[in-house]
């Protein structure tokens, strides 16, 4: 079993721009769990522990909406939060740039999944992991003015089936299959 998920995977460059953001939250944080740079992704749709059969058919048919998807743009957006009990249970970096054909990518990918039985009832939000069950030092909404990402472009030519494991006590996600954007 694999315990996996679907996402946009980054390039270093873009990993970095997000580290600085994640930085300037850091500087203003009094706890909080912060993803490794390497981990920063964008989630489509998390799938859960899957059989290698399960992995196959799962490939077939992301390779299919691949194919029906051409690559686009993105760019980095604007920090927010996911609220939790006294906690920004997300602390995450939003997403800007051609939401359309994120969302329409997503969308396929969602639809897609379900013809499989994996059934996700969430809102797609759109959004990259800074920290967790994060405590600040300053009204989350003055650091939402301060803190602000380079609007350099991410280009989206592909997304990936990605294995989360634990190794030595730490997460580590990795792209196990990339589906190029070729439609
Ligand atoms: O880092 P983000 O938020 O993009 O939140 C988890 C993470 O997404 C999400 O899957 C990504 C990789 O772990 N996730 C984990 N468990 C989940 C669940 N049971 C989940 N999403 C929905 N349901």
């Amino acid at each position: 079993m694999m315990r996996a998920f679907i996402a946009v995977d980054f390039d270093h460059d873009v990993k970095k721009n997000i580290v600085h953001v994640q930085q300037a939250v850091q500087n203003h944080a009094t706890a909080g769990r912060w993803k490794q740079m390497d981990n920063f992704h964008l989630t489509l749709e998390f799938l859960g522990e899957i059989t290698p059969g399960e992995m196959d058919r799962i490939c077939l048919l992301m390779g299919e909406v691949a194919g029906r998807h051409v690559p686009f743009e993105l760019c980095l957006g604007k920090i927010g939060f996911f609220k939790g009990r006294g906690v920004f249970r997300v602390v995450w970096l939003g997403i800007e740039g051609d939401q359309d054909a994120l969302n329409a990518l997503q969308r396929d990918v969602k639809d897609t999944l379900a013809l499989l039985n994996f059934r996700d009832d969430n809102r797609f939000s759109p959004h990259i992991t800074l920290g967790q069950d994060v405590k600040l030092d300053v009204p989350f909404e003055q650091l939402k003015d301060t803190v602000s990402a380079g609007k350099d472009l991410i280009y989206v030519r592909a997304f990936c089936l990605m294995d989360s494991r634990v190794i030595d006590g730490r997460r580590v996600y990795t792209p196990v299959k990339q589906f190029d954007l070729s439609g």
